[in-house]
């Protein structure tokens, strides 16, 4: 049996980072539907991101996206987020929405294009020193449509160039978080497809430089388990895009489409004893709230990985090592399925308790006179950032 008080301890001591551009008005390339209440400036979108962690108790960071969360002072940015409770994460860049960019960033054939994208990292990394983040976070839209486009090989050179750059700027406490999709925007070769490039990549730059995994952004049927297992044997595992998918990168609220998936992704990661933060993992939310009420679609997103964790932690490790090592298929299954199978909501309402907290989130937000508040006074929220 897994330990009780053990297994309270680590859901409480759990920490997942939203991401401001959940907040605002996003959509499919078809359609933006706006919301009313929706932030109109980065400070907004800090203030809905503390009142997910004071709902939660286990939210304290808010990734920022550049330029989507400019401001002129950083500083003053990072300061008024820890006056409301909360620290900035992850710093995202963006190299996808400039035209210069329409046949790459820092792949781009055109060394000056280039020069302005990896400039762009350099900044971010700027950014970072200001708001006391840890992470760079790099995801490139760089891919080619036809083949005979661009040279494959040459694209990676370039690539690796911009990626060192960045590396060398990093301070000591910083590092680099590659993200990696297996296509879109680009449909017939992307630069960083998956998993083994972004490795490579990384174990090229040295130590600080790890693997973000964004759960959308595989093949239909990939076991995305064996991913987080490999990475965290290599140590280059550094985060999680959690966002939920039925087709491609859909976006949704994590856990939605597959809660199995998410607690056998959990259960790798238990079992690599990465859940700590003291470990390093980054466990962020990467989503748009299209058409559900985006606070307390968060909120939901969180409890969704809350509560994959928790059956994750449950599983009784020592009976499935006796059954795997006995070679006892159906037994060493069933102990898993034991542990999903479990209602972990009581146990997540303790811990909430415990926390001094709602033990229902979504209903105590609702109660808050939060939602009410922002759809009065916010007219003219911002979109974030998406098909603008
Ligand atoms: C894009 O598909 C990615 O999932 C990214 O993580 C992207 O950087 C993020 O949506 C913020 O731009
Ligand atoms: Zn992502
Ligand atoms: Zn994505």
């Amino acid at each position: 049996m897994a330990d009780l008080a053990a297994v309270k301890r680590a859901l409480a001591a759990q920490r997942i980072e939203t991401p401001s551009w959940a907040f605002g008005n996003s959509g499919t390339r078809f359609k933006v539907f706006a919301q009313a209440g929706v932030p109109r400036s980065p400070q907004e979108k800090i203030a809905d991101a503390a009142v997910v962690h004071k709902f939660t108790g286990v939210a304290p960071t808010v990734a920022l996206h550049i330029p989507w969360d400019k401001v002129d002072d950083y500083r003053a940015l990072g300061e008024y987020a820890a006056s409301l409770g909360i620290g900035i994460g992850a710093i995202n860049t963006n190299v996808f929405q400039d035209d210069d960019y329409k046949l790459g960033s820092v792949t781009n054939p055109d060394a000056g294009i280039r020069r302005k994208a990896t400039d762009h990292l350099l900044e971010a990394v700027d950014i970072m020193d200001a708001t006391g983040s840890r992470d760079l976070k790099l995801w490139f839209s760089d891919g080619i449509n036809y083949p005979g486009q661009d040279d494959l090989r040459n694209r990676q050179d370039r690539l690796a160039a911009a990626l060192r750059e960045a590396y060398d700027r990093l301070g000591d406490h910083q590092r680099i978080l590659l993200e990696y999709k297996l296509f879109e925007p680009a449909f017939y070769a992307t630069d960083v497809p998956d998993w083994g490039t972004s490795y490579a990549h990384c174990v090229e730059l040295g130590e600080k430089a790890t693997v973000c995994i964004d759960t959308g952004h595989h093949a239909p049927g990939t076991n995305i388990e064996f991913i987080v297992a490999f990475l965290l044997r290599q140590k280059r595992l550094g985060a999680f895009d959690f966002n939920s998918r039925f087709y491609a990168d859909d976006d949704l609220m994590a856990g939605a489409a597959d809660p199995f998936q998410l607690f056998r992704i959990m259960y790798e990661i238990v079992r690599g004893d990465a859940l700590d933060p003291a470990y390093g993992i980054n466990f962020m939310l990467d989503q748009c709230h299209n058409i559900e009420t985006k606070i307390p679609a968060i909120i939901r997103s969180v409890l969704n990985v809350q509560e994959a964790t928790a059956k994750a932690l449950l599983v009784d490790r020592a009976a499935l090592t006796r059954a795997q090592n006995d070679g006892n298929v159906l037994e060493a299954n069933s102990v898993l399925m034991d542990a999903y199978n479990t209602d972990v909501r009581p146990l997540l309402a303790e811990v909430r308790a415990d926390l001094g907290l709602d033990p229902d989130p979504v209903r105590a937000y609702r109660r808050s006179g939060y939602q009410e508040r922002i759809v009065a006074e916010r007219v003219g929220g911002q979109q974030a950032g998406w098909g603008a």
